[in-house]
Order: C-alpha cells, then sequence, then structure tokens
C-alpha cells in the first residue's frame, strides 16, 4: 500500500464542495472543541415533535457506564423518512426496485405512494398486536414490502429486528427467541440470481424452534406454493385489504430504539446490536450528505441487503431522511451476466454507486468489457465498504468504472457504529486507494497498543475510539453488562472496535483488518466460535478450529480443522457432508471453504488452542510457525503441515 499515491480533490468538486479542506478542518475542530452546541445544531436537520435540548450524555467508565444523545427529544423516524417530505416532493420517486429478472419492470414508489405502502403496514402489523416497544422479526427478500415493514415499524415505534433471508431456519429461531419476538414477516419465496429461496418454508422450521412466535404475515412474492397454518400465518394481500391508508406515526424518545441488528462476534452466539431512534436517524442522514455529497435529485443506490447494517442505513433510513431517490435491487452483481451492475446504473440513471470490495473483485476478474459495454455516464461518485479495499480493486473502480471522474468514498464502520465514522469527504479530501482516509466530525478514532497506551505519530495499533458519536449504538438487546465487557473492557474508558489500523505521517487512517476472532468473508462478519460450534453439533465431530485465510474474491475465506470422534474415518465424502452441514446450520455464507481433519489440534498445556499457528498453516505460510515450544505435544503441528489443504 503506497501512503504516496495521492489522488487530489478534482477542481470541479473543490469549487461546489459542500466542505473544502479548510471547511471539513473547522467542521471537525468544533465538533470536538464543543460538541454540546455542535451537535444541538446538527440535530437540526431532523423534524423533531420536540427538540431536543441536551446533546452527548455519556460515560464509557465502568462505574458510570451510560450513553444517550438528545434525552430530551422526542421524534418519529419513518416521519421524518416520509411525512416531512411530502409537502415539497411528495411527487418526486422515493424508492425504485429494480427486480432481479431484467425483462421484468421494476416498480417505482414515490414519496406519497411509499408514506401510504408504510402506512397500511403499519395497520397491519397493528391489526396483528404489535405495539411501541414489541420486536418484529423480519425476514424477507430484497422486494419493496421488506421496505415496507422496516418502516412501518418505525412508525408505530415497534423494534424490528431483520434477519438476513441467506440465514437458516436454526439462526433464524435462534434470533426470534433471542428478543423474544411474537411476530415474523417473511415472504413465500425469494429470488436471487435467477434461483428461488424457500423463505416460508425456512420460516415454518424456524417456527418450530421459536415457541413464542404467533404470528406470521406472509407477503406474496413470487406465487410459489406455500403451506399456511390456520390461526398463525396472515396472507399480506388479504390482511391489507381492509386497512386505511393513513396511520399516525407515534412519537418517541429519541432514545428509545428503533432496531435490534444481530452480528457476529469473537465469541457466544450472535449478539443483538441496538440502534436509538434520534441519534442513529442523525448519524445515518449526516453522513448519508456529507460523505456522498448527496444533492437533491441524486439517484442513488446502496447495493447491500437489508438484511445488513449497511443496508438499514445506506438504502433506507439515511437517503430517506434525506429526501433521496434511493434503489434497491433484488438480484446479484454479476446476473445474468457481469454487465448487470451497470446495466442497472445506466437503467435508472443512478448518480452515485455504493457497493463491497468483494463485489468489485468479482467483476473485476471478468473482464473490463462488460464495464466498456455500458454508458456509466450518470455516475457523479462512487463508494465503497465492508472489508479493506485492495488498492489494485480501487484503481479498477477509479479509472475503469468511473473513468476517472469519480471519487471513490471508502467508509470503515460497522453494525455496532451505525454509520460511517472515517471516510472522506469528496470535496475536502484528498484520496489514497486503500485508506479510509480521515475521521467524520465528532468521531475521535486512538490506537493503542495491547496494554491500552495510545500510541502518537505514523504507527500501528489496536483501533479505539475515544468519545461517544449520535448514531453509537446503546446496548446488546437483554445483555447491557456483556455490551460493556465487550467493547470498554479491553481498553477503559473507550470503545474497541475490534479493528487494527495504521496511521500514516499525513494523518490518514489505513484499516488493516479484524485483530479478533472475526472472520470478514464477503464483507459478512463471521464468528468463528459460531462455525466451531455448529460442526461439533455433528454426531461424527469432537472437536473442531476455524481460523480465516486469504480468498481472493471473498476477501477472506473459512479455513475449519476437525477432530473427528475415535471409530470415525475420515473422507471426501465425510467433509462434503460437513460442509453441507455448517450450510445447513447457519447459513451458505458460513460454509468453510476448507475442511481439514485434524487428529489433534495444536493446544498450549492450559488447553488453548493456538490460532496463530492454525492461521499460518491456512495461509500456507508453514516455513514461520514461531514458537511452538509452549505446545503440549509439537508433533501435532508436523501432521498438520503435512495434511493441509491447497
Ligand atoms: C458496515 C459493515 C464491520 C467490520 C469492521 C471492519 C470491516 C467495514 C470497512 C472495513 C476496512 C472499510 N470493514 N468497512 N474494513 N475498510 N471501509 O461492514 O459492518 O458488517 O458490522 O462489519 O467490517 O473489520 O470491523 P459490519
Amino acid at each position: 500500500m503506497s501512503e504516496q499515491e495521492i489522488y487530489p480533490v478534482p477542481t470541479a468538486w473543490a469549487d461546489h464542495a459542500r466542505f473544502d479542506a479548510a471547511g471539513y478542518d473547522t467542521l471537525y475542530g468544533r465538533s470536538l472543541a464543543d460538541p454540546g452546541s455542535f451537535w444541538l445544531e446538527q440535530a437540526r436537520r431532523l423534524d423533531w415533535i420536540k427538540r431536543p435540548e441536551i446533546a452527548g450524555d455519556w460515560s464509557f467508565d465502568e462505574a458510570d457506564f451510560h450513553i444517550s444523545w438528545f434525552a430530551d427529544g422526542k421524534l418519529n423516524v419513518a416521519a421524518n423518512c416520509l411525512d416531512r417530505h411530502l409537502a415539497t416532493r411528495g411527487d418526486q420517486l422515493a424508492l425504485i426496485w429494480e427486480p432481479d429478472d431484467p425483462a421484468e419492470e421494476p416498480r417505482r414508489f414515490t414519496y406519497r405512494a411509499l408514506h401510504a405502502e408504510v402506512c397500511r403496514f403499519a395497520n397491519v402489523l397493528k391489526a396483528q398486536g404489535a405495539k411501541k416497544g414489541d420486536r418484529v422479526t423480519i425476514y424477507m427478500p430484497m422486494i419493496p414490502e421488506a421496505a415496507f415493514a422496516i418502516l412501518a415499524c418505525a412508525r408505530i415505534g415497534a423494534i424490528h429486528s431483520v434477519v438476513f433471508g441467506g440465514f437458516s431456519p436454526e439462526a433464524l429461531a435462534g434470533r426470534i427467541t433471542d428478543c423474544d419476538s411474537t411476530i415474523l414477516v417473511t415472504a413465500d419465496e425469494g429470488r436471487r440470481g435467477g434461483k428461488r429461496i424457500p423463505l416460508k418454508a425456512n420460516a415454518d422450521a424456524a417456527a418450530a424452534r421459536a415457541p413464542a412466535l404467533q404470528t406470521m404475515i406472509v407477503v406474496r412474492a413470487t406465487g410459489g406454493d406455500v403451506a399456511m397454518q390456520d390461526g398463525r400465518d396472515v396472507w399480506y394481500h388479504d390482511a391489507v385489504a381492509d386497512v386505511p391508508a393513513t396511520c399516525p406515526a407515534e412519537p418517541m424518545g429519541a432514545e428509545d430504539p428503533l432496531f435490534i441488528l444481530y452480528t457476529s462476534g469473537s465469541t457466544g452466539s450472535p449478539k443483538g446490536v441496538l440502534h436509538s431512534s434520534g441519534g442513529y436517524l442523525l448519524w445515518v442522514s449526516l453522513t448519508h450528505e456529507w460523505c456522498f455529497d448527496y444533492r437533491p435529485g441524486d439517484v442513488w443506490w446502496c447495493a447491500a441487503d437489508l438484511g445488513w447494517v449497511t443496508g438499514h442505513s445506506y438504502i433506507l433510513y439515511g437517503p430517506l431522511a434525506n429526501g433521496a431517490t434511493t434503489l434497491m435491487y433484488e438480484g446479484l452483481p454479476t446476473w445474468p451476466d457481469a454487465s448487470r451492475i451497470w446495466q442497472v446504473v445506466d437503467r435508472h440513471r443512478v448518480h452515485t454507486l455504493y457497493t463491497a470490495p468483494t463485489a468489485l473483485r468479482a467483476l473485476m476478474k471478468d473482464g473490463d468489457g462488460f464495464v466498456h459495454a455500458t454508458d456509466r455516464r450518470s455516475l457523479k461518485l462512487l463508494g465503497t465498504v465492508g472489508e479493506p479495499i485492495n488498492p489494485e480493486a480501487w484503481r479498477w473502480y477509479h479509472d475503469v468504472v468511473g473513468e476517472g471522474r469519480c471519487p471513490i468514498i471508502d467508509t470503515w464502520w460497522q453494525t455496532e457504529t451505525g454509520g460511517a465514522l472515517i471516510a472522506p469527504m469528496p470535496g475536502a479530501t484528498a484520496l489514497k486507494p486503500g485508506s479510509a482516509t480521515t475521521p467524520m466530525p465528532g468521531v475521535d478514532p486512538q490506537l493503542v497498543d495491547p496494554e491500552g497506551q495510545v500510541l502518537t505519530g505514523a504507527t500501528s495499533g489496536n483501533l479505539v475510539i475515544a468519545r461517544s458519536w449520535p448514531g453509537q449504538m446503546r446496548t446488546l438487546w437483554g445483555d447491557h453488562a456483556r455490551f460493556f465487557q465487550t467493547y470498554f473492557s479491553t481498553y477503559p474508558g473507550k470503545y474497541f472496535t475490534g479493528d487494527g489500523a495504521r496511521r500514516d505521517a499525513d494523518g490518514y487512517w489505513w484499516i488493516t483488518g479484524r485483530v479478533d476472532d472475526v472472520i470478514n468473508v464477503s464483507g459478512h462478519r463471521m464468528g468463528t466460535a459460531e462455525v466451531e460450534s455448529a460442526l461439533v453439533l455433528h454426531a461424527r465431530v469432537a472437536e473442531a478450529a476455524v481460523v480465516g485465510m486469504p480468498h481472493e474474491i471473498k476477501g477472506q475465506g473459512i479455513y475449519a480443522y476437525v477432530t473427528l470422534n475415535s471409530g470415525e474415518t475420515a473422507s471426501d465424502e465425510l467433509r462434503a457432508e460437513l460442509i453441507n452441514w455448517v450450510r445447513t446450520e447457519i447459513g451458505p455464507i458460513a460454509a468453510p471453504d476448507k475442511l481439514q481433519f485434524a487428529p489433534g489440534l495444536p493446544k498450549t498445556r492450559s488447553g488453548k488452542i493456538m490460532r496463530r499457528i492454525l492461521r499460518k498453516i491456512a495461509e500456507g505460510d508453514v516455513s514461520s510457525l514461531g514458537d511452538t515450544s509452549t505446545l503440549a505435544d509439537p508433533a501435532v503441528v508436523d501432521d498438520l503441515v503435512a495434511q493441509r489443504v491447497a
């Protein structure tokens, strides 16, 4: 990575910038020097029922641990995303939906139409008993009704928990049970890349393991045949037939929860990250405008899935709060072929595209011809998120896709942070391929060594954030102690991100990846512990250890070491069976890329698996395994090296 490779702000951008370099410095300086008045002023961009007079009130110290923003404010998030735009842009497009199959017609909703759809969905939820504070689980394909359901929850003050449609019944059941959700919104089937995903059948299997679930609202998406259970299942199209197209927006405290989103951590089961209403909405609205220089009239496309935080913040909440036209795509970037993503850009005259490095690497591999076959002149800016972007993919995005015209906005953030924390502002920040550049206003990143000493100057370390920002998560659902323990106990007084980073001589930030046991597969987080516990559930498995390994397209792949029960024999059939087992237990994204049968695992005398060694073997870097003298049985390492899966 070259700190010297610099792309200055293009003159045209500097001339029309909301903030130029000096403007950014002033803004950033004020945000840290006088956070109270800075944030109360920024909060005016939202439409408050009661405008707050208190900004941040927080402490990361154990004795007085609390985080709150705009605590005396009242608002409704859906009203901010819909109602307040009706007078000024009721007839402007709010949502464009591009179907999986390019031969099908897109669906388009103005702000007025979207408002009516969301009100109807809200009335259906209410008729099924949902009310403020209840948890509603949403397990949906990428269709407009998923957006209606999410915003409908926000409208009535119910807390949504969206579960990615690629997750298994087992994973869905765990998430339903963890937050005591009694209502599930799903669809008959999903579609991606021409294939069908049996969502309702999965939901039925999940319901069998989640006894608290009482109601399933089922949207007819494909018309596929599904079983409906009397007394529990309701067709959405039946229920919506006799509800009105208006529904009052519930007044919510700024600190009232907006949603739960489960994400993988380094230990234990997935964590229910909880976000607030006021601070979260302010953060995603601000960052959508500042990082991507959103201007009225822009067509905005975030190519994520609504099942991930990127979809929540930058398909729905941020862009809609800003009155944008947001595009939602049902399918895959590479289907029917590698031109599709650029054809969608042309079809809808997209101004800004926001996608993940893994998608870019997959497209790059198919050659420039698929890009050149399209026009792309509507594009003004390109964004990336989810994992470190390798400079080669960055340059391809910049030179081939954007033809040198479009700044690349590399945004570093996490489910926990609500929205972007380190990212360029296109009129202010010179770019360096592979660097997320500089912090957003209010964000105070620091590097610390393993003992927690703050490191200064150009150096590497663990990335912490030294103060709260409005979009910060507020707790882990049902486990406030785990929230503190996970994020604030490692480096007292600071939020620990789990990432490593480097700061260069110009003060630019380079995220180097997770320093904990989280693997980033195609921009999606997988905990090694989750994959391991799925493997040991198999009757023939005694023990498993899972590590990440470099993967050309996915960024990281999953490498599993499996010890079988005594008496069991390893075989290629069993290997395939175990990989498939994880696929069904968690979902396809968790399926190991490589699985090695290991008669023994490298353990210390106290029984701790030395993952460092397993990582090296998985990477194929077997010449420098480091010190193995503390192992209980150093000989297992030779066996592992000899049987490595290439
Ligand atoms: C938004 C999202 C968070 C983890 C994060 C980091 C990695 C995300 C990145 C990036 C380098 C970027 N990550 N964006 N690494 N550069 N621009 O992805 O949330 O799914 O919670 O993942 O992803 O490792 O800690 P989430």
